[in-house]
């Protein structure tokens, strides 16, 4: 029997899946014929394109939708993405490598500060910029592309810049095309599309957009990669979203997890024990709740979350520590991984 594998091939095409190359005895066979029948003529685009725009906007969202898959966590409170989070989406001709980042905003703290690092390295890594803005909670686009940070962001990049009008469900067809005639008459952005990231409207239109302006190069990963992360820190994405979703004001902001064990265990449930880390001793109570309410609650919904992503059984284990004013602590955020490359 041949053994069939994955290869990179050959530079020009990079990784590629070709059935017409067998493994046998430490010799590579190629069945030349095949090959070119299937890559012959192919031209193959790759890049990145960052997904920016202030908080709340639809950014995860979007990346979500893109891949048809649930990576980046969503809620409806502004700051929830605070990494960069790469979701990649192959097909046979091209390969998109998205960087989905947290919103623009000018920031209080070092978590802040680290948090913009993210988006200006992306924005500098990628070929296609999308800025995303918010129909619904700014008509007229002018609060958005005023802010200064915003502003400098975008003129910076000699990127080609994309601009989508997103939640155009939450308005109609007038305020939709007063926007798009507004945006327009700047000639600054290469393309504008509106589109519902929620209801995946004109996201494959995106997509076609996207292509105009990819580069040709070989794909970056292989066709089965999602992401570049582990599911150590997707775990921990979807426990936070659930504290997002479970606690108010300043607390899920006050809030880091960290993985502290993720077992595979033969023949049992994975074992994974995550610390809630918060900022300071009045807010353990409160994740706690009464007679541990509250974090059993908040244990259940992120256990059944987390078995859906993985899809197998796990067995969760949360508890609460403080780490007092590790939002502004150089020391904390670097052992949360809050670091960009330039350190
Ligand atoms: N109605 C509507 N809501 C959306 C749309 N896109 C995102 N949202 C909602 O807006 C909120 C923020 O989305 P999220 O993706 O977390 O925004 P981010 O902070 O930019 O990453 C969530 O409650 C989403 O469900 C959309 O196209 N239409
Ligand atoms: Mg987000």
């Amino acid at each position: 029997m041949l053994k069939f594998e994955y290869v990179k091939i050959c530079k020009v095409l990079g990784p590629v899946e070709v059935e017409s190359i067998a493994f046998q005895n430490g010799f590579v066979y190629i069945d030349w014929d095949n090959f070119y029948n299937k890559y012959g003529n192919m031209e193959i685009k790759s890049g990145y394109v960052s997904i920016i725009g202030k908080p709340n906007s639809g950014k995860s969202t979007l990346l979500n939708a893109f891949l048809g898959e649930k990576l980046s966590i969503t809620t409806n409170k502004p700051q929830t993405t605070r990494k960069r989070i790469m979701g990649i989406l192959s097909e046979e001709n091209y390969q998109i490598i998205f960087l989905d980042t947290p919103g623009i905003l000018r920031p209080d703290y070092l978590l802040q500060e680290k948090m913009l690092d993210y988006i200006y390295q992306s924005v500098k890594e990628s070929d296609i910029l999308l800025f995303l803005l918010d129909i619904s909670t700014d008509p007229d686009g002018s609060r958005t592309l005023e802010d200064e940070i915003v502003k400098n962001t975008l003129e910076k990049s000699k990127k080609k810049k994309i601009l989508i009008i997103n939640k155009v469900d939450l308005a109609n067809e007038d305020k939709v095309n007063h926007l798009y005639a507004k945006l327009d008459s700047l000639k600054f952005f290469d393309a504008i599309i509106p589109i519902s990231a929620l209801l995946n409207f004109n996201v494959d239109t995106v997509v076609q957009l996207i292509l105009n302006y990819l580069p040709v190069h070989p794909k970056f990963y292989p066709d089965d990669r999602l992401t570049d992360e582990n599911e150590r820190f997707f775990v921990s994405e979807i426990i936070r979203e659930k504290i997002f979703e479970h606690f108010q004001e300043e607390v899920p902001y006050s809030t880091e997890v960290v993985i502290e064990e993720f077992k595979e265990r033969e023949g049992r449930k994975d074992f994974i024990q995550a610390a809630i880390i918060v900022e300071k001793e009045s807010q353990k109570p409160i994740i706690i709740g009464k007679q541990g309410n509250a974090i059993k609650e908040l244990g259940q919904v992120a256990r059944a979350s987390i078995e859906s992503f993985l899809q197998r059984p796990v067995f969760l284990e949360l508890r609460v520590k403080v780490r007092e004013k590790w939002r502004s602590d150089p020391r904390s955020l670097r052992t949360f991984g809050y670091t960009t490359d330039e350190e």
